[in-house]
């Protein structure tokens, strides 16, 4: 994939955090028996990463506005565009030596997500995507989602909503409507790395409630020019604003969309 100059700025800068993070992963893995955890350190490298990516993508487009997990939202002299970064996503499983955690970079202009890279770095697979120009993997893999069209052969992920969540009541009634039909859901910790295997084909549709602009801004592109449908679960709802995503291939999605609609309460 031949990417325009700010996808090349995404990926480099991409890299760049992934080295950081891999360096302090390695030393999480370590700290787990510490009576104190890997708590304090976990959200040192998080912030270090985003500095980083902060650095790298702002040096390069200084006029560009900013909203990072850690650091907020910063408008730019050029009120078109804004970076929406995620340096760790998939936290709590980097806290736990689970090697399933991504950095999320989206570009918006004008309100639209143009350009997307989620970036696995502990298994060094980088998902890109830029508007009109299809989605890839590691920069030579064209991604289109799964062809599959029968629900009981499709696997499905979320993120099950935990320590008191408003969502939790939601989210279970979903798995009791649909786990008897489908082949299996998968709840792995990283929205951007579940909305990118939706365009890799590996899972069939995704969905999840109360998400941030930063835990999926760069997966939706990726998953839409991958051929995903990419809705919000409640009609009038802005996916990437209000954070109820529903994403998936097109030969299962209308019938997973209705059973994840299909409820009494939103
Ligand atoms: C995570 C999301 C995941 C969700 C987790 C958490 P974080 O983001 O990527 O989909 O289920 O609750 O919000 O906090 O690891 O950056």
């Amino acid at each position: 994939m031949q990417g325009s100059a700010n996808l090349n700025i995404m990926i480099k800068a991409a890299r760049k955090a992934g080295r950081s993070l891999v360096k302090d992963f390695r030393e999480v893995e370590n700290l787990q028996v510490g009576s104190k955890g890997p708590g304090d350190f976990v959200s040192k490298a998080d912030m270090a990463a985003e500095e980083i990516l902060r650095t790298e993508l702002m040096d390069a487009r200084p006029n560009y506005g900013w909203l990072g997990e850690e650091s907020g939202e910063t408008p730019g002299t050029d009120p078109t565009r804004r970076w929406i970064v995620d340096p760790l996503d998939g936290t709590t499983n980097f806290l736990h030596g689970l090697p399933h955690w991504a950095i999320s970079i989206g570009l918006e202009h004008k309100g639209e997500i143009v350009a997307g890279v989620v970036f696995d770095a502990a298994k060094d697979e980088m998902f890109m995507a830029e508007k009109g120009s299809g989605a890839w993997l590691n920069d030579s893999q064209r991604l289109r989602v799964s062809g599959r069209t029968k629900m009981i052969e499709s696997i499905f992920a979320t993120g099950v909503p935990f320590a008191g969540s408003k969502y939790l009541p939601a989210t279970l009634q979903d798995f009791a409507r649909l786990m008897p039909v489908c082949a299996g859901v998968r709840r792995w910790g990283a929205a951007s790395l579940d909305l990118a295997y939706v365009a890799a084909g590996r899972y069939d549709g995704y969905w999840e409630r109360g998400l941030n602009a930063w835990d999926t801004a760069a997966g939706l592109i990726i998953a839409k020019e991958a051929g995903a449908m990419v809705e919000p679960i409640r009609d009038g709802q802005n996916v990437l604003e209000d954070g109820h995503v529903l994403v998936g291939a097109g030969g299962v999605f209308d019938q997973f969309a209705k059973i994840i609609r299909d409820r009494s309460d939103k």
